[in-house]
């Protein structure tokens, strides 16, 4: 169990006040803050070692690059690859799944499919369409159901095999020959639903598909383990995991990285250059060209120490116990529609809903207006808001740092602004019933 009171000292952003009243931060899953420590580690890297990596001779070169090549090592231990070698470090989630769907494109051919669900972010959308578009392959979607979740429990009656399980027979319906790429988030951003990963990668392996897996909104939360998952690829950002942002991490197996294109090309990615031609440097640099991040490395390697000595247990835990307690509170609220699974134990630390037809932005202003930070909009998953046959919703994203009080201020503002607005409201009960518009 953590002690986020004692948590909450350590990130100096927490104390601050909004309009005269206390930060309620509750926008967790666009970006997280950050600890004193990791904003230390910047500092001293900014301060004592500064220089470019792999490159030079000199002390401070020489420094510089064993902390950024740490942070490659310390990212791997995090999510348990086997070697620093499959870990690159981009931009963001979106670097990484651009750099995935860009090499592996090169592979695709006319009439291959690419299976997403639909519950996915923006970025884990695009790159996959303009992957199509060059290649001619086709995306097929994963379906969800009323409560959020992917339709892999259905129709369990009609199975009639043995040895197949009713979720295997629907991820077949999808998941077939002509499939090479199952790209999923792993937790969505909207709805908090936890995929069941494991399920998924094992029926693409099954038909030999390539596996990539958005993270970015499981990494940061809970433990999340890369060879129990099975996965090929997997994508996150630092700066949802109490990191700097500007810096994002690629998992690849390494033997599917070897044969992959680099994604982006000059210099530190080369092994030799010539006026005819190049070849590529060894794993990971292969795929990190030009000059890198190096001060948000050292701020991910100080990140990921923070986040283990409280232990990713623990962050969990501490979540669950914030996820029940606001779904218990919004549900108390006349007029509240919450999306995703009614059950807390099927989602992660987040909670997004509409208030009585008023539009997320107003929500979320007046919230605001409390010193409560949360998100309203379509969250960047156009697609599913579209479903879910909103325009978007107000959504309140939570971390090791909120504690539960935060969460009753959060019911307590909202349950006023519920009370301002008198327009009949769609309820998480008719949203569940509307199956068939999803
Ligand atoms: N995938 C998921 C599931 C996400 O939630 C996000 C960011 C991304 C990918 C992209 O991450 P980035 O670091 O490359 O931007 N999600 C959100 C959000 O929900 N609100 O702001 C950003």
């Amino acid at each position: 169990m953590l002690n986020a009171e004692r948590i909450r000292e350590d990130f100096p952003i927490l104390k601050r006040k909004v309009y005269g009243k206390p930060l309620v931060y509750l926008d967790n899953a666009a970006t997280t803050q950050k600890p004193r420590q990791v904003i230390q580690a910047t500092n001293d890297y900014y301060e004592t070692y500064n220089s470019n990596v792999h490159r030079a001779v000199h002390r401070l070169s020489q420094e510089a690059t064993a902390a950024y090549d740490e942070a490659h090592e310390k990212v791997a231990g995090f999510i348990g690859a086997e070697c620093m070698e499959e870990v690159v470090f981009t931009k963001n989630t979106t670097e990484s799944i651009n750099l995935v769907a860009s090499s592996l494109s090169q592979q695709l051919q006319k009439g291959d499919e690419i299976v997403l669900t639909q519950m996915e972010h923006h970025s884990n959308i695009v790159p996959w369409q303009q992957a199509a578009k060059r290649t001619g392959a086709k995306l097929r979607f994963l379906e969800i159901d009323g409560n959020g979740e992917l339709k892999l429990q259905h129709n369990s009656a009609t199975s009639g095999m043995c040895n197949r399980t009713s979720s295997d027979l629907q991820l077949r319906q999808t998941i077939g020959k002509k499939t090479k790429i199952v790209a999923f988030t792993h937790v969505s951003n909207v709805l908090g639903t936890i995929n069941p990963a494991k399920e998924i990668i094992a029926a693409a392996k099954e038909i030999g598909a390539v596996t990539v897996v958005d993270a970015a909104q499981s990494v940061p939360h809970m433990p999340v383990n890369v060879k129990e998952l099975g996965c090929d690829f997997l994508a996150f950002s630092a700066h949802k995991m109490l990191g700097p942002t500007g810096v994002g991490v690629l998992y690849g197996k390494r033997e599917l990285l070897e044969g992959m294109e680099p994604f982006l090309y000059g210099g530190d990615m080369i092994s030799e250059v010539s006026l005819e031609g190049a070849k590529w440097n060894e794993l990971p640099w292969k795929f990190e060209a030009g000059t890198p991040n190096m001060a948000g490395a050292v701020g991910l390697t100080a990140a990921v120490d923070y986040l283990q000595k409280v232990g990713m247990e623990n962050v969990w835990e501490h979540e669950i116990l914030l996820t029940k307690l606001a779904l218990k509170r919004l549900q108390e609220i006349e007029g509240v529609a919450v999306y995703g699974p009614k059950d807390a134990a099927k989602r992660s630390g987040l909670v997004a809903f509409n208030l009585n037809g008023a539009h997320p932005h107003d929500v979320s202003a007046f919230l605001d207006a409390a010193g409560i930070a949360v998100r309203g909009g379509h969250h960047c998953a156009m697609p599913l808001a579209r479903l879910l046959g909103t325009a978007g919703s107000t959504r309140a994203s939570f971390y090791l740092y909120n504690t539960t009080q935060e969460i009753e201020k959060f019911a307590e503002a909202l349950g006023k602004i519920a009370a301002k607005l008198k327009k009949p409201a769609q309820t998480a009960e008719s949203w569940a019933k509307s199956d068939n518009r999803l």
